[in-house]
């Protein structure tokens, strides 16, 4: 059996951003032409006004202050309220490989790899732009690795189920490197017209190149003492979009549960003691006492959810070195958000310091993924 290590991260972000000011501005814009379009429906009682979003409840209630997105003309623009992403034709890179050849790069580079010393890749993300064929071996072919590629995904946990894959596929001996990408182009599933989530989501790719811990070089190096990965069905998070759409009535229509729906409070209540358990079981079974880590780069989903994680591990309230908060320029990027932590804040530790990269979200779904740092 191998030891496995994270020998190199990289993150691509959109040249565009949305502030709260903007995207509350635009979102009070279009619920009030929406009011105004319905006013008789409203004043007879037969459909309720659309309530105005503020940007004083996102920053408290999230911590959210900015996010990156792909388009931002289109989300802003009252009359369409999503991104507006050209299609490409079939000879073109799609967006998802596109962006995460950009994170794929930045992350070998770090690692100080080439593609012919990459055996495998994996695109890890909470939604495809397509069913086939995948958009990892698409990220494959245009590197120049030979081997295998596969999509998978587990929501927000993508990419820390893709780091056990990974590290399990190596252990074995089934490959010596593997790329890991995280194409999170959200705001085209995220529901702008909506003043309960519109300001939860933003666009990023992330990756990591994991490896044999006997051939890495890199100056960055973490290697990966155990992963554990736990998933509880729940319909508290959700969206119906799906291949078998069009097989169903009214597959047209523009639906609420198409796009990214939850019960926000609900999932606030019930992740918290089920991430926080699973790390602390996994800490606990590996030996480990919470008081010996230096840091946890924990999914950015809402900040005051992070907090509460990080007190139960901890014991006490970590400090903001300890626990590395994204969010406030990034939102929520799904899978992506604890390796721009990682990636962001792990470069600073000395050799030896202990962590632990841990992602919660849809499925439910969780991993932990236990690191020591060794270069
Ligand atoms: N402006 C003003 N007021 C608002 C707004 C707004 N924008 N939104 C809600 N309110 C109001 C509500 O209507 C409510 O009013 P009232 O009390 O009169 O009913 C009041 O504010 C309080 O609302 P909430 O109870 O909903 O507010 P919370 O304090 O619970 O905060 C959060 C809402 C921020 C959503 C919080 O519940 C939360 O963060 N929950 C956890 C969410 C989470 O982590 N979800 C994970 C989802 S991500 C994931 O798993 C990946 C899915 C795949 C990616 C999808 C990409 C699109």
């Amino acid at each position: 059996m191998h030891k496995v290590a994270i020998t190199g991260t990289g993150i691509f972000t959109p040249p565009q951003t949305i502030s709260n000011a903007e995207l509350v501005a635009s979102y009070n814009d279009y619920a009030t032409r929406q009011n105004a379009a319905h006013a008789g429906e409203i004043e007879a009682g037969t459909r309720a006004a659309m309530p105005m979003s503020s940007e004083e409840f996102i920053v408290k209630a999230s911590g959210i202050e900015s996010r990156y997105v792909m388009d931002k003309a289109g989300i802003l623009d009252p009359e369409t309220m999503h991104p507006r992403l050209p299609e490409r034709s079939d000879d073109d890179i799609s967006i998802m490989a596109e962006i995460a050849l950009d994170a794929a790069k930045k992350a070998m580079d770090e690692a100080g790899l080439t593609a012919a010393d990459i055996d495998a890749v994996i695109c890890a993300a909470s939604n495809h732009e397509r069913a086939y064929p995948a958009i990892a071996i698409e990220v494959q072919e245009a590197l120049g690795i030979k081997g295998f590629a596969f999509d998978m995904n587990v929501a927000c946990s993508s990419a820390t189920f893709g780091i056990q894959a990974a590290a399990d596929m190596i252990r074995s001996g089934s490959a010596r490197a593997i790329l890991m990408v995280n194409p999170e182009i959200t705001s085209g599933h995220q529901e702008w017209r909506d003043r309960d989530c519109h300001f939860i989501f933003g666009d990023v790719c992330t990756a990591v190149i994991l490896q044999r811990l006997d051939d890495a070089t890199s100056k960055n190096a973490y290697e990966i003492l155990s992963t554990r990965c736990l998933t509880e069905f729940s319909n508290n998070i959700r969206n119906n979009n799906g291949f078998l759409r069009r097989t169903r009535e009214g597959h047209m229509e523009d639906r609420r549960d198409m796009q990214f729906r939850q019960e926000g409070r609900k999932v606030f209540k019930q992740v918290v003691p089920m991430v926080a358990e699973l790390m602390l079981t996994h800490l606990a079974d590996e030996g480990i006492a919470p008081g010996e880590l230096s840091r946890l780069w924990l999914h950015q989903a809402n900040k005051g959810m992070n907090d509460m994680i990080g007190a139960k591990v901890m014991g006490r309230e970590p400090t903001r070195a300890e626990q590395p908060n994204v969010l406030q320029e990034f939102a929520n990027t799904s899978s992506a958000g604890s390796i721009i932590a990682f990636s962001r804040h792990s470069a600073d530790l000395p050799v030896g310091s202990l962590g632990v990269i841990c992602s919660f979200g849809a499925g439910y779904s969780a991993g932990s993924v236990i690191v020591r740092k060794t270069g």
